[in-house]
């Protein structure tokens, strides 16, 4: 081990008073009196913001499932690409395919018999949205946890996710996977999937906006803006990126008067731009989704008390840890819950759960889903706290065929039924799939 080194400072605490420090090795600064309990000791440059304390809320617990056993039988793996209607633009770059995964579960159950069960993986082929894609999740997902399936009885979600609480982070892989046992599960029961999800059996309809994309030109977007309202859309949601926000807002406004509308940021700002952010208030969005860097909820939180407008959180809401301490800071005042990005179903309740305890408004956001993770949505929506139109538009939004079918239908009032009967509610087509099936995997009990 290295000598210490003589000319270093003394290390290790200092002493209440002592105003000792390198710069100032004598203390001639004079005594500091001793801090206030629970204040952090150091100077804040004059101007410095502070947050008011909040109440810290309780963690929300695991809802409880009735116990259905089901064995896993075989497992598959699905790696999808498929063609969009029109490419999709948001701050961080443009697609026109998607790339994601689809989950097949085969499991039997003592009484019902065999079943299959159906998730997505709603990762995107880059980490622009997040650091996960199908490749990270096609990885986890193999490697990891599915060939570790077969053979396995899960009596509960919660079963489930104890088993696999090993895997840190990745997320939408394990969603993927959470998503595809609700399914089997309400098959088994022969419950409808928004049972599972432990939704209100008063929603029989559920209303939907859309997200529009970055358009090339201002009559681009108000033709697209007006194409969607006219096929009944509850509400707009726009994406936004600097210099590209007042304007198209106000564009809007004039065109189309009083309708509700949003703006989607997708992380692009940071709290030097609040002017620009500021500027929207006078145009009575809805919100301002997801406006900074996904990590930083404090200046979220500085920002929030800068605007009129709700400020509401996507990509910062990775887990149910991070929507409590944006609740306690005070980031927004709305979140947009995704199940994949919140890693599945369960977590997604308990994030709804906190925060209809603490009357935060919550809306069911989209990853450009294919029918099977669409089905999902629709489901999630069904919980009384998704009080706000969600992103979980028609099929025909992104797909000319779906791999279900029926597709995904937004009736002229904006809204998507909610189906009835077990499982997605929707056939998932064997061909389609094999269709845009660019590589697949598949795994057995032995
Ligand atoms: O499913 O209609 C959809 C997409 C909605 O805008 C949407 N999603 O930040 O909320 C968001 C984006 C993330 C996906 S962009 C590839
Ligand atoms: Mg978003």
């Amino acid at each position: 081990m290295a000598a210490p080194n003589e000319s270093m400072p003394p290390q290790g605490p200092v002493p209440p008073g002592d105003r000792r420090s390198p710069e100032d090795p004598a203390g001639s600064a004079g005594p500091v009196p001793p801090a206030e309990p629970g204040t952090v000791r150091g100077a804040a440059p004059a101007g410095t913001p502070t947050l008011e304390p909040r109440p810290i809320p309780p963690m929300p617990v695991e809802p409880a499932a009735e116990p259905v056993p089901l064995t896993i039988t075989g497992v598959q793996l699905f790696w999808l690409r498929m063609p969009l209607v029109a490419p999709f633009e948001t701050s961080y770059g443009r697609v026109d395919r998607r790339e994601c995964l689809l989950v097949r579960l085969e499991a039997r159950h003592p009484e019902a018999g065999p079943v299959e069960g159906w998730g997505e993986v709603v990762a995107d082929a880059d980490p622009g949205y997040s650091y996960e894609t199908t490749g990270t999740a096609w990885h986890v997902l193999s490697e990891f946890v599915l060939p570790a399936l077969p053979g396995r009885t899960f009596e509960t979600p919660g079963q489930w996710r104890a088993a696999f609480e090993w895997v840190r982070g990745h997320p939408m892989a394990k969603a993927g996977v959470e998503m595809a046992l609700l399914d089997a599960r309400s098959r088994a029961r022969g419950v409808p999937l928004w049972q599972e999800y432990g939704g209100d059996p008063g929603r029989r309809r559920i209303p939907v906006g859309v997200s529009v994309g970055i358009q090339p030109t201002l009559d681009d977007l108000l033709a697209t803006v007006e194409r969607w309202l006219e096929r009944g859309y509850r509400r707009i949601k726009i994406k936004i990126k600097p210099g590209y926000e007042v304007e198209p807002v106000r564009a809007l406004r004039e065109r189309f008067g009083d309708i509700p509308l949003m703006v989607d940021a997708n992380a692009a700002y940071t709290l030097a731009d609040a002017e620009r952010l500021e500027a929207l208030d006078g145009y009575g969005l809805m919100m301002i989704e997801q406006p900074l860097h996904e990590d930083d909820l404090l200046d979220h939180a500085l920002l929030q008390r800068r605007l009129r407008t709700p400020v509401c959180l996507d990509e910062s809401v990775r887990h149910v840890h991070a929507a409590r301490e944006a609740l306690v800071l005070g980031s927004g005042r709305i979140i947009n819950i995704k199940q994949g990005r919140v890693g599945g179903p369960t977590d997604a309740r308990m994030i709804h759960d906190l925060c209809r305890r603490h009357g935060i408004p919550v809306w069911c956001g989209g990853m450009l889903e294919t029918g099977v993770g669409r089905a999902h949505n629709i489901a999630l929506t069904t919980l009384p706290g998704f009080t706000l139109p969600g992103d979980t538009s028609g099929s025909n939004r992104y797909y000319h065929e779906d791999v279900i079918d029926p597709p995904v239908r937004v009736g002229p009032d904006g809204t998507i039924e909610v189906p009835q009967e077990p499982g997605l509610g929707f056939r998932v087509v064997p061909e389609r799939v094999e269709r845009y099936t660019v590589r697949h995997r598949s795994w057995r009990a032995s």
